[in-house]
């Protein structure tokens, strides 16, 4: 699962990017944080079974702290996007080659208004990020449209010629682009253009098909960043009246808190919605300061946004669930005696033999039966999972 920040420039794109990557505690031997250059691990944040189940708990590819799993989830910090970067402007064919990739997007914009429609900075309250929100939809849908529209007389043509059914065709040229099937074919249909013959499709046809196609297959939802500037407050309002969903975001802030969780002078967790200064930390007035502004931000939004968002995406726009594969559903261990080894973010929806998949072909292959390790009860293959599920998977062949 990958989750794409986009955004035009000085929104606060990279220091969100920074915020949601870094780790809070002291950084122990996770393998990934920054993968590439604007490519790292974010984590969604869970109740972990530990506590439930009364043991202690020794992740491998994830982190527990106090009785919550952080599983990692990819994040893409997506190339700024400009006005007619579709056609190629500014930093266009990067932003789409990156933004192709993700399962869903966080849009990052400059609530605060402190810049111009161009990136540029502008005084507090100037800027609008509700023509930002629209701009950065029509590039979206722009950009997929000209992908999907190159030679469309002639493709469709070639297609109806061999007989090749418009999901089909569809499929080819979207290939890459991390859109399934089931996504193309609810947009055929919820656009209309299912009955209509491909060859007769005009330009408007395209760009109504790709309005839907985009918002079935790169759902999003807006990161209100900035949020610690006053003049943020109005606009998170507006966006919020216009039905969207919004989640305001202190980047900056979540950077700090971090940054001081790491240094052990307070004690935090991506999410909470407070954290407290370590007795005997000494702190200066500036420091005090910040401390302040951090802390009534919380208490007026909840949290500082960041973790909020990589969650809301997570388990409210990709329905993801969290589960929790052991090979022994008495001690909750791996073989080689980790506790709740590991956490797998899967679709809503997910059997138990998509699990077995997730971890290793052979396993599915020969699986035979599954065990939920609450009830000990046997569980079939196409068993649905529920989140927060701990299973384990019998099979006549073991993993590879
Ligand atoms: N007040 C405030 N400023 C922020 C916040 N996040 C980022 N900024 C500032 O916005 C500017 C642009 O940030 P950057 O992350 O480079 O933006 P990008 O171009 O979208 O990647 C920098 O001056 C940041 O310090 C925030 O949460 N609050
Ligand atoms: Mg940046």
């Amino acid at each position: 699962m990958i989750i794409g920040l986009i955004g035009k420039a000085n929104v606060g794109k990279s220091t969100f990017f920074n915020a949601a990557t870094e780790l809070a505690v002291p950084s122990a031997n996770y393998p990934f944080t920054t993968i590439e250059a604007n490519v790292g691990v974010s984590y969604a944040r869970t109740k972990c079974p530990c506590r439930e189940f009364g043991v202690q708990c020794n992740p491998v590819h994830s982190m527990c702290i106090d009785g919550n799993r952080f599983a990692p989830v990819k994040l893409i910090d997506v190339a700024g996007l400009v006005p007619g970067a579709h056609a190629g402007k500014g930093l266009g064919n990067k932003f789409l080659d990156d933004a192709r990739q993700a399962d869903a997007l966080i849009h990052v914009v400059d609530a605060s208004g402190s810049t111009d429609s161009n990136g540029k900075p502008v005084p507090p309250g100037t800027g609008d990020p509700m023509f930002d929100i629209k701009f950065v939809e029509e590039e979206f849908d722009l950009w997929l449209a000209s992908l999907i529209g190159r030679d469309w007389g002639k493709t469709s043509r070639e297609a109806e010629s061999q007989g090749q059914k418009i999901e089909q065709m569809l499929a080819k040229r979207l290939s890459g682009l991390a859109i399934r099937e089931h996504q193309i074919a609810t947009a055929l249909h919820a656009s209309g253009l299912g009955m209509k013959k491909p060859v007769l499709w005009n330009e408007q046809d395209i760009l109504h098909f790709c309005q839907i196609l985009r918002s079935k297959s790169k759902p999003f939802i807006i990161a209100a960043n900035k949020a610690d500037l006053p003049e943020a407050e109005a606009n998170i309002q507006k966006m919020k009246k216009e039905g969207l969903t919004v989640v305001p975001c202190a980047s900056e802030a979540e950077a700090m808190l971090k940054k001081a969780s790491r240094k052990g002078v307070i004690h935090y967790l991506p999410g909470d919605n407070s954290f407290d200064v370590k007795p005997g930390v000494p702190l200066n007035p500036q420091q005090q300061k910040a401390i302040d502004i951090v802390r009534s931000l919380m208490e007026k939004y909840g949290s500082t946004g960041v973790q909020e968002a990589i969650n809301i995406t997570c388990f409210k726009l990709l329905h993801m669930i969290a589960v929790y594969p052991v090979e022994d559903e008495f001690k909750l261990m791996d073989k080689k005696g980790n506790v709740l080894p590991d956490v797998r973010l899967l679709p809503e929806g997910s059997t138990a033999k998509d699990l077995a998949e997730t971890i290793h072909a052979d396993l599915a292959k020969g699986f035979l039966h599954a065990v939920d390790a609450r009830t000990k009860q046997r569980i079939g293959a196409d068993h649905k999972l529920n989140h927060g599920d701990v299973i384990k998977i019998v099979s006549a062949m073991s993993r590879g």
